[in-house]
């Protein structure tokens, strides 16, 4: 067609980086596509793609509609999640072909920086990449999405690239499920690298721990004040860890702190069978590191693949999936029973007025549960 044109951000020097097109709008296509009946209720339906057109499209690795697929799992509607499951079924056959990465580390440790650069470098490789974002602050106030775009400015408009934030909490796995199928879906997409961001602050490493393959921490130069703050249990999930801004001044002293992590992760149990932890240093300013990185990342995933490692622990963590939802699943059902909820706070206070004990408690929300 003849009216459409490149987008503002496209560079007229090099039009063939940018792929995407601005087609002009036809207005009268676009009033054909309401239905004549324009009831709330029917517009809704109608503009919702049927799972079918979801299915190709995701396969097809359309990203309009790979995006109104993730919409659908992050809905916490009943009926999207029954329609969600039946796409998810669908798509199951062609994921699991992607690295999957997580990456964590203190809140400013610089992770949606390096996302940013790391995402970038990975893209000039013609490799495919999403990122998906964890911030348990975010779901709850809604903010720092924007600041995370902002970082991952350069990215985000890379036509390999496909970056969603943190889905909100809800019923049944809540931000987990919502995550690893997110997850699922890009694989079914054909994206080849999967990066997960998590703010470290305690539960949700280990969250995505279970889901990724590859597991690294970012952390900063100082290595022994860090390690008072962290817990000695993020590092033994590491597959890597990565002393950040190593530019500038700073870069001796990256130096030094990773050598001082090497020091205590000798003494560490490795995350991953047949895999030694080490650390490295990286800039993501001026990308120094960067593609060590990921050879780290091949390297790994080759020797796991090669001995059964990498197989064994997808399996590992399908069946903890499996029963991580049972266990979502059977307390949604608990906690949402009527009987529960009349029985509970008269119950809660009994215990807490020392007139009921727990476990007596307990067994009498059971026996009304029915079990
Ligand atoms: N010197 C230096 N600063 C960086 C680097 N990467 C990120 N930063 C800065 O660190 C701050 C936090 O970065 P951000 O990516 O938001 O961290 P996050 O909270 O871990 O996602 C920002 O001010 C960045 O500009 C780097 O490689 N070198
Ligand atoms: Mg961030």
């Amino acid at each position: 067609m003849t009216s459409d044109y490149k987008p503002e951000w496209n560079d007229p020097k090099n039009p063939e980086l940018c792929s995407s097109v601005v087609r002009k709008g036809n207005a009268l296509e676009a009033q054909a596509s309401f239905p004549e009946d324009n009831s709330r209720f029917t517009k809704r339906n109608a503009s919702e793609p049927t799972i079918e057109k979801l299915f190709n499209g995701v396969l097809n690795g359309n990203r309009g509609l790979l995006a109104r697929a993730i919409t659908l799992i992050e809905s916490n509607a009943e009926h999207h999640f029954q329609k969600a499951q039946e796409l998810l079924q669908r798509l199951l056959p062609y994921s699991g072909n992607a690295i999957r990465i997580g990456i964590t580390g203190v809140p400013g440790a610089g992770k949606s920086t390096f996302i940013e650069a790391f995402g970038n470098y990975l893209c000039s490789l013609g490799l495919k990449v999403a990122v998906l974002a964890i911030d348990p602050s975010s779901s709850i106030s809604g903010g720092s999405i924007l600041g995370d775009k902002t970082r991952m400015e350069q990215l985000a408009r890379n036509p390999l690239a496909f970056i969603r934030p943190s889905p909100s909490a809800g019923k049944l796995g809540g931000v987990h499920r919502k995550t690893r199928e997110t997850m699922l879906v890009c694989e079914a997409a054909g994206f080849d690298v999967v990066l997960i961001e998590t703010v470290g602050v305690g539960q949700s490493e280990v969250m995505i721990r279970d889901m990724v393959d590859f597991f690294m921490l970012l952390v900063l130069t100082g290595a022994g004040d860090e390690l008072q703050g962290m817990k000695k249990g993020i590092i033994e999930l590491a597959d890597a860890i990565i002393v950040h801004k190593a530019d500038g001044e700073n870069k001796p002293k990256a130096k030094k702190t990773k050598h001082e992590y090497n020091r205590i992760l000798h003494f560490l149990q490795p995350a991953t069978k047949g895999w030694v932890t080490q650390a490295h240093t990286c800039s993501s300013y001026t990308k120094e590191g960067i593609s060590d990185v990921w050879n780290v990342i091949q390297t790994f995933e080759a020797k796991g693949k090669s001995s059964g490692v990498f197989e064994e622990r997808r399996k590992v963590q399908s069946r903890e999936w499996l029963y991580a939802l049972i266990a979502d699943q059977l307390q949604y059902h608990f906690y949402h029973h009527p009987d529960i909820k009349n029985l509970l706070p008269k119950l809660e206070n009994e215990v807490i007025a020392g007139e009921k004990t727990v476990a007596s408690a307990v067994d009498i929300l059971f026996k009304q549960f029915g079990l």
